[in-house]
């Protein structure tokens, strides 16, 4: 789709021009700009403040070297981000991506994302995104411990309760965090909730380890009731089984759905009695194996190399919570045909521009990452609110403003989409609303 608008046609070319090795972050841009021209049509006054040329430039960006020593005593170096791209509506909130695939588009693509992200979710989070190139595949406790503690002691100069509050994301999880957050203590000498995601016996809040998962699942059920349809037995396919596949897959099959097929980088699981989840999670969270060794224990699952031909698996609804661009073109024109009717993504951008199309085309229900996987990040707002009041809430509390939060993201996407014009195009609609609210405070702060 080409821009009809010329002030955005305009900015999106330089965009492309001073970004020109981030294929990533100019995806993410041009997605968000195209939704963007009716509310640049109808808001000159935006346009005028230079809210457009401003979001799309990080407020701050910062790399840094990350030195440590392996097992072998040999020195390793890494390379450490984060991009502090919004702090309009609230301090820079998002996480942090250990993985060899790491650079600077990758992250700038995050940031960028989680700036609408965090203003749907109703709390006050600005957007930031970090990580670093550091693959943990085969790699000790102790050399992780020791690659954490390394990338804190320069990252702990730039993060604060009031400032910038990273998180996990792809490889970070409970054990990061708690290397992380022993560091930054240590050096500043202080107790603060500088990091969600944290354990429960230090600030972590209940619920955050399920969020993500658990809110893709309420979004999208929120989705199907608005058209009619729900959960209740559908066959659902979901890439991935890290931590959002996994209460993704918990949170479906509560709600009556048959989650028939899980993958990892390597390849993909195929249960067609049902994955066993209890077997998944000793694989995947307590001895960090492949998914392919869950068919030594279920004689009915088949284990498939490689990742991307779980989508060629019949499915009424697909769950993307793996990574970016996993479903191209070419799988999304699959999944039409084997008869799937929603797409809502766990994952950060898992579907390309081509397949968005396609979805779109064909009618088939698309909840965009922003919306159905803000769940995640909003449990960490309340982990934040938990950790200033120095309270921890019950489960329950959590999960149930987790659920009203995914309700009203839904509720956002789908009101503003009809004002605008698209109605049923929940990517518009959660562009628009996400966008608004920043739009409006970045106006009314001046020219920062
Ligand atoms: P995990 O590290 O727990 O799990 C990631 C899963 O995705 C693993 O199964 C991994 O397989 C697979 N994967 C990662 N990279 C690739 C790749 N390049 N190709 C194929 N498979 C891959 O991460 P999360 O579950 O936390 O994150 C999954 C997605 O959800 C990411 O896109 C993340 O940005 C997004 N997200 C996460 C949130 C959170 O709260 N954790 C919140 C919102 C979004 P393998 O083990 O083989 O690498
Ligand atoms: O992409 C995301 O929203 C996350 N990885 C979670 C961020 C957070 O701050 O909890």
């Amino acid at each position: 789709m080409a821009l009809k608008n010329q002030y955005l046609s305009d900015l999106l070319s330089r965009v492309k021009q001073r970004n020109r090795a981030e294929d990533e972050f100019i995806q993410a841009v041009t997605e968000v700009l195209e939704s963007l021209e009716p509310v640049a049509e109808k808001r000159p006054d935006l346009v005028s403040a230079g809210v457009f040329e401003r979001i799309v430039e990080p407020e701050r960006v910062i790399m840094f070297r990350v030195p440590w020593v392996d097992d072998s005593g040999k020195v390793q170096v890494n390379r450490g981000f984060r991009v502090q791209f919004n702090s309009a509506i609230g301090p820079y909130k998002g996480g942090l991506r250990f993985h060899p695939t790491v650079y600077l588009g990758i992250i700038k693509f995050l940031g960028f994302e989680q700036i609408f992200k965090n203003s749907l979710t109703t709390l006050p989070m600005g957007g930031g995104k970090g990580g670093a190139d550091f693959d943990p595949k085969g790699k000790s406790d102790g050399e992780v411990m020791r690659f954490c503690q390394s990338f804190m002691t320069e990252l702990c100069r730039h993060i604060g309760s009031d400032l910038d509050v990273p998180a996990g994301d792809i490889n970070v999880g409970g054990r990061e965090i708690g290397f992380m957050y022993g560091q930054y203590k240590r050096i500043r000498n202080e107790f603060a909730g500088v990091l969600t995601g944290k354990g429960l016996t230090f600030g972590g809040s209940l619920a955050r380890t399920e969020a993500t998962g658990y809110g893709l699942c309420y979004f999208t059920e929120n989705m199907l009731n608005a058209n009619g349809s729900s959960f209740k037995g559908k066959t659902v396919v979901i890439s991935g089984s890290g931590n959002v596949a996994i209460y993704a897959t918990q949170k479906a099959t509560e709600l009556g759905g048959k989650v028939v097929a899980l993958s990892d980088s390597n390849g993909y699981i195929y249960d067609p009695d049902g994955i066993d989840l209890d077997c998944v999670k000793q694989l995947k969270e307590v001895e960090r194996k492949r998914i392919k060794e869950y068919v030594a224990t279920h004689p009915n699952a088949t284990y498939t190399e490689g990742c991307n031909g779980i989508w060629t698996i019949k499915c009424d609804i697909a769950l993307p919570c793996a990574t970016q661009n996993e479903i191209d073109g070419a799988s999304a024109e699959i999944l039409v045909k084997n008869g799937c009717k929603a797409v809502a993504e766990g994952a950060n951008m898992p579907s390309t521009p081509e397949a968005i199309e396609v979805y779109l085309k064909n009618g088939v229900y698309y909840g965009p990452a922003k919306a159905a996987n803000a769940g995640g990040v909003a449990v960490s707002g309340l982990e934040m609110s938990q950790n200033s009041e120095r309270l921890s809430w019950t489960f329950e509390e959590v999960d149930g403003k987790l659920k009203d939060i995914m309700k009203s993201i839904f509720d956002a996407c789908d009101e503003k989409s009809k004002e605008f014009g698209l109605p049923g195009n929940y990517m518009a609609g959660a562009n628009i609303a996400g966008f608004l609210k920043v739009a409006e405070a970045m106006k009314a702060q001046g020219v920062v």
